[in-house]
């Protein structure tokens, strides 16, 4: 496979020079190192400027509704466990409306990599502050800067024991590449979050976060929990990209039910006929 390989015709919607062109290119190459065709992967999104990305990519892909990507995605992997599914998210909808979603996926465990680009606001609806954005921004919506504390997520995912917490850049598209393609082959939740500078309402330019943007050192160990937190804390004058943070092994959600189905996945089984849904249905008037 190539990356042209996930390439379509539909028309690009993002501002000219949006980072998101990046996290695109770094999707594209990953599915084509992974070798996997079109008709093997899933993306699945819900509503922003980062809930486009599926449309750009040919593949099967589920849009739905705001921040409700992960369970339409845990769906799909429990119902189809060959396919590769990714969910492509924004700190708006992944971290905020979809919050809930993804802290109970960590609990959950399916195997999808959740992509989060975090641009630090709702860039879709003109940038208003979202969770990620750092106290005192002022935006679009918050005049006088934002109030509160930006969420923790990395944190948090490594303390649930997530088995794959990494931070990408959108500029680094090889980096980016070799992280997804990491968390792809991770069985379980793999939790990516890529920082993506806004051109057209982020208050730093693109350039802000380049002088920052350091690799982590090659001796880190992703299974040194402590160091891993210390890592994942929203930081302002560092900013380290890679793998953060490895967990132990633990069960993935989908095998539960494949271990009440006998192995058989939804998706190898005959479809079930219209006067059985009828007559299961009656059972339940009565
Ligand atoms: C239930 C619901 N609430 C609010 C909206 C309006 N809305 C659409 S996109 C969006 C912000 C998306 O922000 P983010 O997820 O950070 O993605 P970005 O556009 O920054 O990539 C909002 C609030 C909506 N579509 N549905
Ligand atoms: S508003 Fe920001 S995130 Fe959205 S397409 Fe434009 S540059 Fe990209």
């Amino acid at each position: 496979m190539e990356p042209e390989t996930y390439r379509n015709e539909v028309e690009n919607q993002w501002c000219p020079g949006c980072t998101n062109f990046g996290i695109l290119a770094a999707v594209r190459k990953a599915l084509a190192a992974l070798d996997l065709a079109p008709h093997e992967v899933c993306l699945v999104s819900g509503i922003g400027q980062a809930a486009k990305l599926p449309h750009y990519v040919r593949s099967n892909v589920f849009n739905g509704l705001h921040g409700r990507a992960i369970p339409a995605a845990t769906g799909i992997k429990v119902a189809n466990p060959a396919l590769t599914v990714l969910v492509t998210t924004g700190d708006g909808d992944g971290y905020g409306e979809g919050g809930n979603h993804l802290l109970h996926a960590l609990r959950r465990n399916p195997d999808i990599t959740v992509v989060v680009h975090n641009n630090e606001l709702y860039a879709l609806t003109k940038g208003q502050g979202s969770p990620t954005t750092p106290v005192g921004e002022k935006t679009r919506l918050q005049f006088t800067g934002v109030e509160i504390e930006p969420i923790e997520i990395l944190a948090t995912a490594i303390v649930h024991g997530c088995g794959f917490v990494a931070r990408g850049y959108a500029g680094e598209i090889d980096h980016l590449s070799d992280l997804l393609v990491q968390a792809i082959r991770h069985r379980g939740l793999s939790l990516v979050d890529v920082v993506q500078p806004c051109v057209t309402w982020g208050e730093r330019p693109p350039a802000w976060y380049r002088e920052r943007i350091e690799k982590l050192p090659a001796d880190h160990d992703p299974r040194d929990r402590a160091a891993a937190l210390g890592l994942a804390a929203s930081q302002r004058e560092r900013i380290p990209i890679g793998i953060l943070y490895e967990g132990p092994p633990r069960l993935v959600f989908a095998d539960r039910h494949l271990k009440r189905t006998s192995g058989r996945a939804l998706a190898s089984l005959e479809p079930v006929k219209e006067d059985e849904i009828t007559s299961r249905l009656a059972r339940f008037r009565r």
